[in-house]
């Protein structure tokens, strides 16, 4: 696998882990302000983002390179305000896009074409990832802090489920030796 795309895929690696750090953080935030529907969105989040993890580590190591683990920088584990938690995860994610979106352009460049082919998958889930964190962000300004608008939103908030994808359960439950 060339070199330069290798180290940008393990950069991104160290990217989606962080993501899982910062909603986490963001999680145990939300709990310590009484709004658990919120701490459980920003929980089924950060384990998508252990997935997205996953899905690149898996395409390294498929690819014979060497998936190479870095320290995880720690993240904020204060905000003002649910509304400043959120705008700083939208800005998180347009971050997540920007890097997504150079290592495309590398991978190109460097005729590593299966990389360009797999890191679809990657851009197409990042306009989803913008717009969900965008979306609580708009809901966020419209309840205005007010409790009883706060007390529903939380409460839509918890509705939200990890569904196991199924490449991930079917990797894991394989056993032994399955790719
Ligand atoms: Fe992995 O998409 Fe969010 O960060």
């Amino acid at each position: 696998m060339n070199e330069k795309v290798l180290k940008a895929l393990n950069g991104q690696v160290n990217m989606e882990l962080y993501s899982a750090y910062l909603y986490y953080a963001m999680a145990g935030y939300m709990q310590s302000i009484n709004l658990p529907g919120f701490c459980r969105w920003l929980e089924v989040q950060a384990m998508e983002e252990v997935y997205h993890a996953f899905k690149l580590y898996r395409f390294i190591n498929e690819k014979r390179g060497r998936p190479v683990m870095q320290p995880i920088e720690g993240p904020p584990n204060e905000w003002a305000s649910p509304l400043e938690a959120f705008e700083a995860a939208f800005a998180h994610e347009q971050k997540v896009t920007a890097s997504i979106n150079n290592i495309v352009d590398l991978a190109a460049k460097e005729k590593e074409f299966a990389t360009v082919a797999f890191l679809q998958w990657y851009v197409a889930e990042q306009v989803e990832e913008e717009a969900s964190a965008d979306a609580v962000v708009q809901n966020l300004k419209m309840a205005g802090g007010a409790g009883q608008a706060l007390m529903m939103l939380d409460r839509e908030m918890a509705a939200r489920a990890f569904a196991i994808p199924q490449e991930m359960a079917a990797y894991v439950s394989a056993g032994g030796g399955a790719a």
